[in-house]
């Protein structure tokens, strides 16, 4: 059977990235995207240089200015990120037929069998890092491996500026030698459980049978880490493609319980499912929202609406909801997603039946995404859901 070649890009840094590449005086120093000392809120992500301080994406603001008390604390510019990543994701797009967005800076890309066309898939990933940052700017780390999952932790490894390759016959040999932090999907409680039972490696964690870890860790945690640790760890970012509906999902380094970062990472994700299923002409009624809590438990849940959503700002409403629902405080989340079901091709003039001030912002979204499809790059995006902390502070 053909080994699947399989790439996951990250962009370095992406926010911080932006920021440096915008202001040049900049670069080379602590810049620290989120929240403003002295107000409430947390880190979004800051610059290589001030990861070396120990900032990290959210951590309380205040905590990251006692770390860190020269950096530049700036806020976060979503419309210049989406730009930016509307260029990259579109340069990725033309380079493979199997291509899928999963966050503002990172896709996946299937380049199995492409060899004879494309050539060896390490010049091919070389060449295309040089390309987006070419036209971009920005860094990007690439993971290639023969399953989705690893590429993931692959592109993750080689960072900043990454290109790290694990073929199928290196993989026993990576995984004993990978640090338990680097395991994908087994951060913050459930590594700080393993390693309370003595299980600080991934090696560790190989050497236990899937009853032992059973019988520590629950089964939901134990089915995932007795495969995770083998990179086996079954996850197909293309498999919900087929079932016809567009999500988008987070998972934290470390769980959180935090009511602000849930809430900011609720919106972020609401914005990007809206606005790809608007450039790519998708309608849906079927807004769903994915909860996965510290013990790998996993609750779904759906509405189905009277009339499709029209805009990033309903899509948030209608999730916030559900997550209201479920979450209560105290509650540590390890991963969130949002996503649209059942797509049907957008009809003509959808949103003009009720003007509501949401189907009045769906309108002006549209209007964008069209605007960027004609003119890529060129639409200097206004997103009032995402401004709404800006304006607070
Ligand atoms: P990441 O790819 O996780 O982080 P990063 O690109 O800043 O850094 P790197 O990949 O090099 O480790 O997230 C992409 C962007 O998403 C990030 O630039 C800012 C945003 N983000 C948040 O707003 N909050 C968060 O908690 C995280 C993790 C990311
Ligand atoms: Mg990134």
């Amino acid at each position: 059977m053909m080994t699947p070649v399989l790439f996951h890009l990250d962009l370095d840094a992406f926010f911080a990235s932006v920021e440096q590449l915008d202001h040049p005086e900049w670069r080379g120093k602590p810049v620290i995207v989120g929240a403003l000392p002295g107000g409430r809120g947390v880190v979004s992500t800051c610059s290589y240089e001030a990861r070396a301080f120990g900032v990290r994406s959210a951590l309380p603001i205040s905590q990251a200015f006692q770390l860190c008390p020269q950096g530049i604390f700036v806020r976060p510019r979503m419309d210049r990120y989406h730009e930016l990543s509307q260029q990259v994701m579109g340069l990725l797009r033309s380079t493979a037929p199997r291509f899928r967005q999963m966050s503002v800076d990172e896709a996946y890309l299937d380049l199995s069998g492409t060899r004879a066309l494309l050539g060896p898939e390490v010049d091919l990933a070389r060449s295309l890092k040089e390309k987006i940052h070419q036209s971009t700017g920005l860094r990007v780390s690439i993971g290639i491996a023969p399953t989705w999952y690893l590429a993931k932790i692959a592109s993750d490894f080689g960072k900043p500026d990454g290109l790290f390759v694990i073929p199928p016959e290196g993989i026993d040999e990576f995984m004993e030698a990978l640090p338990l932090k680097k395991l994908h999907g087994a951060g913050g409680k459930t590594r700080e459980r393993l390693e309370n039972f003595g299980i600080t490696s991934v090696a560790a964690l190989r050497a236990m049978t899937k009853d032992a870890l059973r019988g520590l860790m629950g089964d939901g945690a134990a089915e995932f880490l007795f495969l995770a640790c083998r990179g086996q760890a079954d996850y197909n970012p293309f498999r919900e493609a087929q079932s016809h509906s567009i999500s988008a999902e987070t998972t934290y380094s470390e769980d959180t319980a935090e009511l602000e970062v849930l809430e900011t990472t609720l919106k972020a994700l609401c914005h990007e499912v809206a606005f790809r299923a608007l450039e790519e002409g998708w309608a849906s009624r079927t807004p769903h929202l994915k909860l996965r809590w510290s013990d790998f438990t996993t609750v779904s849940a759906q509405v189905t609406l009277a009339q499709p959503v029209v805009s990033s700002t309903e899509l948030y409403r209608v999730v916030r909801q559900l997550f209201g629902e479920r979450w209560s405080p105290g509650r540590t989340v390890r991963l969130i997603g949002v996503g649209l079901g059942r797509l049907e091709a957008q009809g003509p003039g959808q949103g003009d039946l009720f003007e509501t001030e949401e189907h009045k912002q769906g309108k002006v979204e549209r209007a964008l995404a069209d605007l960027k499809k004609k003119r890529p790059g060129a639409a200097p995006v206004m997103r009032a859901s995402l401004m709404g902390k800006n304006r607070r502070e």
